[in-house]
């Protein structure tokens, strides 16, 4: 069943995912219709706390648009920098409409996760899918990509997409 995102400036988005203590039923149903939102709005990833569900659930695929065959799920997920390098690159979120802007990361991460049997597992990551997890890793926090930009570009944008939300709510 595809599920409703929360859209900026939904409060709800603030809230922290809670860690799951037991992998039920429920929890794997959530992960496959967090995998179906994500292929329905052409996501890359997405986090529990955007459908409204405070867990450290992560879904993502980074197989492509036309693939579509490398959902991976992602229960408890721990990050860990590997080195000092950052990289600069763009970012889209299905939370925050109509905006792409570049953000500064880490380059490397190390995620520690449960799978939906519980097994342990370790990843490494660069580029993109390092990217897709820290800001994954985010949501999970109550943060925003639109908390790494400049006071200036986040009011711009709080500015427009409220002006943008007051225009679809007109008679
Ligand atoms: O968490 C989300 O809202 C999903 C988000 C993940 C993400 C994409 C790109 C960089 C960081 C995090 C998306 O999937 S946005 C849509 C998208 O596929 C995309 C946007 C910009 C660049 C690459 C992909
Ligand atoms: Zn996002």
């Amino acid at each position: 069943m595809k599920l409703e995102i929360l859209r900026y400036p939904d409060e709800r988005l603030r809230r922290k995912g809670e860690p799951i203590t037991e992998i039920t039923e429920e929890i794997r149903v959530l992960a496959g219709d967090m995998v179906e939102t994500m292929y329905a709005e052409e996501g890359i990833g997405l986090a529990a706390p955007q459908v409204d569900r405070l867990l450290r659930l992560v879904v993502t695929d980074f197989s492509g648009p036309s693939k579509r065959e490398g959902a991976k799920v992602y229960i408890n997920p721990e990050l860990e920098f590997l080195g000092e390098e950052k990289q600069e690159s763009e970012e889209g979120c299905l939370s925050v409409p109509d905006l792409r802007a570049s953000v500064e990361r880490a380059s490397r991460v190390r995620v520690r996760a449960l799978d939906l049997e519980g097994r342990p597992f370790t990843e490494e990551a660069d580029g993109v899918r390092s990217i897709c997890l820290q800001h994954e890793c985010d949501h999970l926090e109550g943060r925003l990509f639109l908390d790494h930009l400049s006071r200036l570009k986040r009011n711009l944008y709080t500015v427009k997409r409220k002006k943008a939300l007051l225009m679809t709510e007109r008679p």
